[in-house]
């Protein structure tokens, strides 16, 4: 696979790829979590071009442009709320993943970085979340060569750093990502 997995502890807005992924919900009006800081730090025409985008499906994506944020591209994906696993949670958060990293190669683009999606508000356990999170850019890298170059796993916290560690240790079977 020529595409570069990457895990970061740190704040995503922060960071300058080509596309942020944002964890929003279905009114893709905004929210708290990493919605409300991609939201703040991109400014108010990021919300002026989310009201044209007519909200969005659990599991599904959009893109926009990313205004202020040192990002190009803020891509919003909906998230699974956890509701213990037995309502299609799973696949609908493997969903947002391969359906953003498609968005990223229609539009040709090289980075991309995900948050955590659904592991806050929406409660969806960490572990499997962060199994899914690899395991899914995995499968669909090696399933549809393309532009991208790089993407990065973005954690907020230590501890879902590490988890996501060994999430990355058992898809790959090596040291870690480095
Ligand atoms: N950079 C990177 N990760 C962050 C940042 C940041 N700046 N801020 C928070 N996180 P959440 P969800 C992590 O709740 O569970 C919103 O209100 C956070 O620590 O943002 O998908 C939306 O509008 C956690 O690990 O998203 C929806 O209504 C992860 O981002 C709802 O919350 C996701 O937590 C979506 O809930």
């Amino acid at each position: 696979m020529k595409t570069k997995i990457e895990l970061v502890q740190a704040d995503i807005t922060h960071l300058a790829v080509d596309a942020i992924v944002n964890a929003a919900n279905k009114t893709l009006l905004g929210g708290g979590g990493v919605d409300g800081a991609i939201h703040r730090a991109a400014g108010p025409q990021l919300l002026a071009a989310c009201i044209l985008l007519g909200g969005c499906e659990t599991g599904q994506a959009k893109i926009t442009e990313g205004y202020k944020l040192p990002a190009r591209f803020v891509i919003h994906a909906v998230g699974p709320v956890w509701h213990g696993g037995r309502a299609n949670e799973e696949k609908l958060l493997a969903d947002c993943y391969r359906n953003s990293l498609a968005l990223a190669q229609e539009r040709d683009l090289k980075s991309i970085a995900f948050p955590a999606i659904s592991t806050g508000a929406y409660r969806f356990p960490i572990g499997r979340a962060a199994s899914i999170a690899v395991g899914t850019a995995r499968e669909f890298l090696g399933q549809n060569p393309g532009s991208l170059e790089r993407v990065v796993f973005v954690l907020f916290s230590e501890e879902d750093y590490r988890v996501y560690c060994d999430a990355y240790r058992s898809a790959f079977g090596t040291q870690g990502p480095g």
